[in-house]
């Protein structure tokens, strides 16, 4: 029997690769089940201990669970993360309005530079309603790689900040001031601490601005973050939360989402004041016990949830993004195969294996699938991962493109069910055929995709259609550049990746 630490460590695995340890399934108080064991920090903050004293206001052990009495949580968002950086690297784009989504006739928007958002442009608007909106606007398909790379620049000067990080997304995260090593917690201390927080992620990403929020708990901070963006600093002094909270529309609490909101509504309840004005019993009964409760909590600003740095291991997966749209079935099959292979190997190495397998699809126009399948026993086994995923693959429909492609192994047990039969030799796995998507990229020219011309060096691609694509030759450090158009299958132009760099 093999034993593992039965811990991922959820870090990236380099250019395009991600794995992802988390999923926490919810508490019956609504809250997730990991964050459940604290010791407290000094200034009230919490810290997150796997073994440590259960929380309740009882105190049994001498702990009391308590609402901080410092802001000592932060939440930075930056500022239209993925229409930022494409302003950053394409310098005609600066102070223009940017949507990047789909692009096709299907496509969503994922997000809006704020230049956008005056035309009322926002996310998950399609991108036929953007364009009559907003009709000058720089339509861009994404490029991740270039997202994933300034998420990683960003989420590394937290973690110098402070060891208590929480990402939240690409462009988002907690930080415990309580661990962060300042003199003091005062509104002061940390409201310098934000403004330089601020300059350190902007220098590093090359000018992406962020946005800062400080309170007493998470829910503070991140609807802190909301109330100055973009570029703001907003730090809620301890004592006025339920101040700030009280006007504002019952839709600012984490988890009360159109269904509820619409409930509450029915009952009269508009804003978190005519909330707090709500009992218990009553909010339970209107929208359910485990909601209820953790309504009437947040209705008082009253939260107590941890920052949590790492979160246990539920399953060990790898994605890749692709700039270009893939729609080469024969290349997706490779490259889950080989995905399927790196998931493989990180299970085994941590001694663990598990029963679901999963792939994660990113569709051309930003709608991400996934599908799932449980074997009758875990596996560890490459090529049962890969025969898996490329069932799982073969059953949906990706003729328009696909972005993103993970493989994910769930369900893990931190033994191999095949060692206690003694079957532990690889399996045959499928040779290996040479991979290159470069003449599937060539095909199409995605706007916004990064290119390299053999005479004009780097561009992008401003537009293409009628066997003609249009460049615009600028970089993120040169002046706004020049634009040229070539045939689609001119052999001086070629789609130009990081790794080239
Ligand atoms: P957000 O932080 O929600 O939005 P934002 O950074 O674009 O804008 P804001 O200034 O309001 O924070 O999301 C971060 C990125 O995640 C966003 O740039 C694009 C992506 N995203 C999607 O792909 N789909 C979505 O529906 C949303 C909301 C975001
Ligand atoms: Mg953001
Ligand atoms: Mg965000």
């Amino acid at each position: 029997m093999r034993r593992g630490p039965g811990r991922w460590p959820g870090r990236g695995l380099g250019v395009g690769l991600l794995v992802m340890a988390r999923t926490l399934p919810a508490g019956t108080d609504g809250w997730p089940v990991g964050e459940q064991r604290l010791w407290s920090t000094p200034y009230g903050g919490v810290l997150c201990m796997p073994g440590g004293p259960l929380p309740g206001r009882v105190g049994g052990s001498g702990y009391v669970r308590e609402v901080r009495t410092h802001a000592s949580v932060l939440h930075l968002d930056l500022d239209a993360f993925f229409a930022a950086v494409e302003q950053r690297d394409k310098p005609s784009l600066r102070g223009r309005p940017v949507v990047v989504g789909g692009v096709g006739g299907r496509g969503v928007v994922a997000t809006a530079s704020y230049e956008a958002r005056r035309y009322g442009v926002r996310s998950a608007m399609t991108t036929r309603e953007a364009r009559s909106r907003c009709p000058h606007a720089a339509f861009l398909t994404g490029r991740f790689t270039a997202y994933r790379e300034a998420s990683v620049v960003v989420m590394r000067i937290l973690r110098a900040a402070s060891p208590l990080v929480e990402p939240l997304s690409l462009d988002e995260a907690f930080l415990d001031l309580g661990a962060a090593g300042l003199g003091d917690l005062e509104v002061d201390t940390v409201t310098a601490f934000g403004h330089e927080l601020r300059e350190r992620v902007c220098a590093a990403t090359g000018g992406l601005t962020a946005s800062v929020g400080i309170g007493t708990s998470k829910f503070i901070a991140k609807v802190a973050s909301d109330l100055d963006k973009p570029d703001g600093l907003v730090v809620v002094p301890p004592g006025t939360e339920q101040q700030l909270l009280r006007p504002m529309h019952v839709s600012v609490i984490p988890g009360v989402g159109p269904a509820t909101a619409e409930r509450l509504r029915r009952a009269g309840v508009h804003t978190v004041a005519d909330l707090e004005s709500v009992g218990a019993e009553e909010l339970v009964r209107l929208v359910g016990k485990a909601h209820g409760n953790g309504l009437y909590r947040l209705a008082r600003a009253d939260d107590d949830r941890a920052v949590v740095p790492e979160r246990e291991a539920k399953s060990v997966s790898v994605e890749g993004t692709h700039d270009t749209d893939l729609t080469d079935r024969t290349i997706m099959a490779h490259l889950l195969t080989r995905q399927a292979g790196e998931v493989a190997t990180r299970l085994r190495k941590h001694g663990l294996s598990g029963r679901t397998i999963s792939i994660k699809v990113r569709l051309h126009d930003f709608t991400t699938l996934s599908r799932s399948s449980t074997l009758a026993s875990p596996t560890d086994q490459a090529a049962v991962v890969a025969r898996t995923a490329r069932g799982l693959l073969s059953d949906l429909d990706t003729s328009g493109g696909v972005r993103l492609l993970g493989v994910g192994v769930s369900g893990l047990a931190d033994w191999v069910q095949e060692d206690l039969f003694g079957e532990t030799e690889e399996l045959d796995e499928e040779p290996e055929t040479p991979l290159d998507p470069a003449p599937e990229a060539r095909r199409s020219w995605a706007p916004g995709m990064d290119v390299v011309h053999e005479d004009l060096g780097r561009g992008w691609v401003w537009g293409s259609g009628r066997g003609v694509v249009t460049v615009r030759f600028e970089t993120a450090q040169s002046a706004s550049g020049p634009v040229r158009s070539y045939a689609v299958d001119d052999p001086r132009l070629t789609p130009f990746t990081l790794e080239q760099t």
